[in-house]
């Protein structure tokens, strides 16, 4: 009897049987302003629309950092990227720069009792220092750092090797056509961006020169493996089916699962399959846009079917702000029109300014979150970890990420103090207040705003408000020192 008692009053959460499924849909440098629920009109996102009128829309979301390999470094691991050196963006053929001893977000869940699984975009290395085997099982991978499952891509659809790897292999390669990548030397007798540049189905504006891929040129230098290459126009449905596959497996399993679903749009090459082409105005970066539009209402239309929505959290969000022009002549900038790919904020990836980090950030989980909420509660990425293991009675030991599971669920507009933005260089927030420091290399003054009054960071205050500068720059010592 008094057990029974006992059990009633555990939160729910920390039985087995009520953990909820978790999906995290990642979009590739998806702008805050780039979906119709957060006020797009030229391109139409009627899906991932549908998480926010399901849940909740945060306006304060954060990625940690302007790029994508410290964003998805710090998601993973619950651990500022900028603490450790080599974050930066990666080339294909990096070492894991997670170290397996690590606590990780996937780990943690693991075990927790979660079925793990990536699917799409890696971009954090693999293997170790010693230069990667592209023929063989390659270790360590992401199995070795919490997932049970990864159906992934290297490093970026720009940058070689161009194929899928499966729980560290990759997929159908012929032993007969062995795959050499080098970011160095080309391959003699290969086409290269440069001298075969009149050939190429999509011209580079900047870099991606080197290999010629599907008549796209890449970053790096790939031989081999021309049975196992990807196919560009078919990578949303290819990586959506990876997606739904997992989920499929798990429901088989009928274990509580965490999917890892990071999606190769909207980031260059933006060449979307054919049946999205022309759905925008904007050209492929808008038709990639809808395109991943399509791969969320994949997963959101399966969980209704297998009948998993009402216990799976859902999150959806991107790793960096938006960019128009990243090195292919896509029409990006001559289509744009009047469409603000960062909504109200100014700069975008690369930029310290809210544009590079404040993304998308949405939250659904039909059980326990009110639907058609939009919350100002300040919750960055780095978050995850920490609160879902609150949530899931999980090893929270995650140094840098905090507990905002209270404002992750719409149960509290409090999330964190303190948002820390990363672009090359740090910047802080507190309350309204932002403050970035001179630099780099003193380029730029140091800088205050308020983001209240001044969405924009047009009307530096630093003058004006020295103290606001003296204690942000205090915390942010202190942060920069803690670990
Ligand atoms: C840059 C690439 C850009 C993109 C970016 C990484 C050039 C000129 N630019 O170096 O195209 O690949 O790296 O993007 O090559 S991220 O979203 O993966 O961080
Ligand atoms: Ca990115």
């Amino acid at each position: 009897m008094k057990l029974t008692l006992l059990l009633t009053l555990l939160p729910l959460p920390l039985l087995a049987a009520d953990k909820p499924n978790i999906v995290l849909i990642y979009a590739d440098d998806l702008g805050y302003g780039d979906i119709s629920c957060n006020g797009a009109t030229a391109a139409q996102t009627p899906n991932i629309d549908r998480i926010a009128k399901e849940g909740i829309n945060f306006n304060s979301g954060y990625a940690t950092s302007a790029t994508c390999t410290p964003s998805r470094f710090s998601l993973l691991t619950g651990k500022y990227a900028w603490r450790q050196q080599g974050t930066g963006v990666l080339p294909g053929d990096a070492a894991l720069i997670i170290d397996p001893a690590q606590p990780t977000l996937p780990g943690m869940l693991k075990k927790a009792g979660y079925r793990t699984g990536v699917v799409g975009k890696w971009h954090l290395g693999l293997g170790g220092k010693g230069g990667v085997n592209w023929n063989e099982k390659i270790t360590p991978s992401p199995n070795e750092i919490g997932f049970d499952f990864s159906h992934i891509m290297a490093a970026t659809g720009d940058r070689v090797p161009c194929v899928y790897l499966e729980d560290g292999l990759v997929r159908n390669l012929d032993p007969a056509d062995p795959i050499s990548v080098s970011y160095k030397t080309a391959f003699e007798g290969l086409p290269d961006g440069v001298k075969d540049r009149a050939s190429l189905k999509l011209d580079w504006s900047h870099g991606h020169n080197m290999a010629v891929v599907n008549g796209i040129g890449r970053i790096g230098y790939m031989k081999g493996g021309t049975k196992a290459l990807w196919n560009d126009e078919e990578m949303a449905d290819h990586l959506a089916g990876q997606a739904l596959r997992f989920i499929r497996e798990s429901k088989e399993k009928d274990t509580p699962f965490f999917l890892y679903f990071a999606l190769h749009d909207i980031h260059v090459p933006r060449v979307p399959n054919p049946r999205f082409t022309g759905k925008t105005a904007m050209g492929p970066r808008g038709d990639a846009i809808v395109q991943a539009d399509w791969q969320v209402g994949e997963v959101l239309r399966l969980l209704d079917e297998l009948k998993l929505a009402e216990n799976t959290l859902l999150i959806f969000s991107s790793d960096n702000g938006p960019v128009i022009d990243d090195g292919y002549k896509d029409e990006a900038a001559g289509k744009l029109g009047t469409h603000k790919p960062a909504g109200p904020w100014s700069g975008g990836k690369y930029s310290i300014l809210e544009g590079g980090t404040r993304v998308p950030f949405l939250v659904r989980w039909p059980a326990r979150v009110k639907p058609a909420k939009s919350s100002s509660a300040i919750v960055n990425q780095i978050d995850f970890a920490k609160s879902l293991a609150t949530l899931t009675g999980g090893d929270p030991n995650f140094p840098d990420s905090q507990d905002i599971l209270p404002a992750l669920l719409g149960e509290s507009e409090t999330g964190r103090e303190f948002n820390i933005g990363h672009a090359g260089q740090l910047a802080i927030r507190i309350e309204n207040w932002k403050y970035i420091p001179a630099g780099p290399k003193g380029k730029q003054p140091e800088r205050l705003f308020n983001l209240a009054k001044d969405p924009g960071e047009t009307d530096n205050l630093a003058e004006t408000f020295p103290t606001k500068i003296t204690a942000l720059n205090a915390k942010l010592a202190e942060i920069r020192g803690g670990e």
